[in-house]
């Protein structure tokens, strides 16, 4: 709980992002005694014959001690929490293969990946416990940050929360170009964000109660790739920052103290065509952001990222430590990459999708919850399509929806989409760019259009509050 601020008060539980308060009137102290940041290793690759690169993930049973002398246990993909980072270029071969060592069944799903469906990892490429499983696809993708974890039927929730995710980064012909910081853990740092509850003997308790399913399992804790409140030495300069809101159902409102700006560079797929400027970024789970802090115009010792949730706390997330020469101001370049438009024109179709609770603790899109027999839509390969995704747990939704007040963040596999409208608005510049999970709003209305031209077979959209995606809020799209 240290380094931890809990605010009350029923009248914050308001709509929109007003449920954000503003952060951090509080001084920018530092964290005392924390442990460095850490993190996650890049994983080494087998070079096969023809090229391919041959990674190994192994899932299996841990523990570590988060808080000190309190052991807790987790699971890890290649050690005790977390998993290595899977890093790869546009245009190899890659196959991972995952190894079970859990005592169930679980998948590993390659989220924002374009990848074939059987590779796609999601709940039909179940692996039982022993056995190993191959994921097989060709980088096709633009330079991007994305991630993987589990994705199995009704447990996706509990095997993330212990410990099961890493990052998958994507590098292309024209990341290395772009003048952006990319000394990977020394200037471009992952940030795996994901709030925890630890019990008084620090173990991670996942036993969501009904109102827990129907809103979501918060925590009393923020871990930073597996550390609370760690700190990171960093230079006086530009440092990128590789956001993944890793939590459960938790939204995150991001801050710096000690830095009144920073700038966005990419999102969800990809680069932004152009920096944005923000003095708070909010990422629902499952959402990415890259961003420049620039920690030449900070004249202190310390600069505290700050993540407020929806839950109304304010962790202190990350204390960063800028030392060495201070290096000149960092000029966003003018343009980093064309994000082609997908005019509304090529569209052939118009779907509706209404994400809204159900009975009980049940999910629904469309008034269903997830059936692993029923294919909910079919497209045909090729099409270009505009989904239209409601949330109807708003106000004015009647006595099924008006009840609740609740957001939800709607993934869609296969394809990264661009966001044509939220409320009938443009999309902000920072949500202009390829995305693949977007937040709604009690009562928000969003326009995604994608291109479904890769690989025909069966994939999944769902909302990405994972005790929200076990209790139903999924549907199946088959490509065909
Ligand atoms: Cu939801």
């Amino acid at each position: 709980m240290r380094a931890m601020t809990t605010m009350t008060g029923k009248s914050l539980r308001i709509l929109g992002s007003a449920v954000f308060m503003i952060a951090a009137l509080l001084p920018a102290a530092g964290i005392e005694g924390s442990e460095p940041l850490p993190i996650p290793p890049i994983l080494e690759f087998e070079s096969l014959r023809g090229g391919t690169k041959l990674f190994y993930l192994e899932a299996d049973e841990g523990q570590r001690e988060f808080i000190p002398g309190k052991s807790t246990r987790t699971l890890g993909y290649n050690g005790d929490y977390l998993g290595p980072t899977i890093r790869v270029r546009r245009g190899d071969d890659v196959i991972v293969r995952v190894k079970n060592s859990l005592r169930n069944p679980t998948t590993v799903h390659w989220h924002g990946a374009d990848v074939p469906a059987d590779s796609d990892g999601g709940p039909h490429q179940g692996i039982a416990p022993g056995e190993t499983w191959d994921a097989d696809f060709r980088v096709r993708q633009q330079a991007a940050t994305l991630w993987y974890h589990p994705h199995f039927v009704e447990t996706t929730g509990e095997q993330v929360y212990k410990g099961l995710a890493g990052l998958l980064i994507i590098d292309d012909e024209n990341s290395g170009g772009l003048g952006l910081p990319m000394d990977y853990g020394v200037d471009d740092v992952p940030v795996i964000l994901q709030e925890r509850k630890f019990d008084r003997n620090g173990r991670f308790t996942y036993r969501p109660s009904m109102s827990d399913q129907m809103h979501g399992y918060f925590g009393n804790e923020i871990l930073v790739n597996g550390a609370i409140s760690p700190h990171k030495d960093v230079p006086r300069g530009p440092v990128r920052l590789r956001i993944l809101n890793g939590s459960n159902s938790t939204l995150l409102r991001i801050t710096f103290d000690g830095l009144s700006e920073f700038h966005q560079v990419a999102s969800d797929g990809g680069f932004l065509e152009r920096p944005v400027t923000l003095t708070y970024l909010v990422l629902s789970p499952g959402e990415r952001a890259e961003v420049i802090a620039d920690f030449s115009r900070t004249t202190g010792s310390s600069v505290v990222m700050k993540a407020e949730t929806n839950g109304q706390q304010i962790y202190d997330a990350v204390e960063f430590r800028p030392a060495g020469i201070r290096q000149s101001a960092w000029e966003p370049p003018e343009s980093l990459v064309t994000v082609e438009d997908i005019p509304e024109s090529e569209a052939s179709k118009t779907r509706r999708f209404a994400m809204q609770s159900g009975m009980g603790a049940r999910m629904t899109i469309n008034g269903k919850v997830m059936d692993m027999d029923r294919i909910d839509e079919r497209l045909r390969l090729g099409d270009t399509e505009i989904w239209e995704i409601v949330n109807r747990d708003g106000m004015g939704g009647g006595m099924m929806g008006g009840m609740m007040n609740q957001p939800h963040s709607f993934h869609v596999h296969a394809v990264q989409f661009r966001i044509l409208d939220i409320n009938g608005r443009p999309p902000p510049a920072q949500l202009a760019g390829w995305k693949d999970t977007v937040l709604l709003w009690p009562g928000d209305r969003v326009r995604i259009i994608a291109r479904y031209d890769s690989y025909k077979g069966l994939y999944m959209y769902h909302c990405h509050l994972l005790e929200h995606e076990d209790n139903g809020m999924m549907g199946q799209f088959l490509i065909e």
